[in-house]
């Protein structure tokens, strides 16, 4: 249930402290001796204080006390009740339709309120979700994409594979990493797709200035004739 009163109000009406009622204190503000501590949210967080749960909860069991007194709220209070449909009849066993057991229409008690809408609970299943993917350099490679091959995720100049030319065939390199699995795969005609596994191997001579936890991998593909070739990141 929401309180009638907020806690803020609350703070403001006492003359509390407002950074130390919410825990905040500095050397401008600092907790001294004209102001010895800052609340906690719960009383076990401090010996001897109540903390600001406590203080909601009293001003719940007051706000209640006030309303069995007077028989109705002191300002304005928001509250809903759901009325199933079809009624169940205890004395029948069995479902019936608008009426209840006494055989007066279904309805909604409303005490001392009144009915400001009525409405029928749906309820609406997710269909197919598509999670999206950062991509703050908007280089089309995702920040996961980015970290599998040790790539700035701000930079879209920075690319995960850079390819060359061997002796009757091509060749990339890319960086690998621990954790992440990769898998380089080759194709000699892209309609057919990525059919052969290549085993990539660590180059001899690492470059300098590698991302801390990387290291320069190749695959090579010598086949003579027009190939591509591929190398697909798994992080787990
Ligand atoms: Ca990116």
């Amino acid at each position: 249930m929401t309180n009638l009163l907020s806690l803020e109000e609350f703070r403001r009406e006492m003359g509390f402290h407002p950074w130390h009622f919410w825990g905040l204190a500095n050397s401008t503000v600092p907790v001294n001796s004209a102001c010895d501590d800052t609340v906690k949210q719960y009383s076990w967080q401090n010996s001897d204080a109540v903390g600001r749960e406590d203080i909601v909860k009293a001003i719940e069991t007051a706000e209640q006390r006030l309303h069995d007194y007077l028989g109705y709220w002191p300002a304005p209070k928001y509250g809903y009740k759901q009325v199933k449909y079809p009624t169940y009849i205890d004395v029948r066993v069995r479902f019936s339709g608008y009426e209840d057991a006494n055989g007066r229409w279904t309805s909604v008690a409303t005490g001392e309120n009144y009915l400001q809408a009525i409405g029928v609970e749906q309820r609406t299943l997710l269909a197919t979700c598509n999670v999206t993917y950062s991509d703050p350099d908007g280089d089309g490679l995702n920040n996961t994409g980015e970290y599998a091959f040790g790539t700035s995720p701000v930079e879209a100049s920075s690319r995960p594979v850079t390819q060359s030319s061997v002796t009757g065939g091509i060749k990339i390199t890319y960086l690998q990493r621990s954790g992440v699995t990769y898998a380089v795969k080759s194709a000699t005609d892209l309609a057919v797709g990525f059919t052969e596994a290549v085993i990539p191997l660590k180059s001899v001579s690492q470059p300098t200035g590698l991302p801390s936890g990387y290291e320069q991998y190749e695959a090579t593909l010598t086949i003579g004739t027009q190939g591509f070739l591929k190398v697909e990141a798994t992080v787990p």
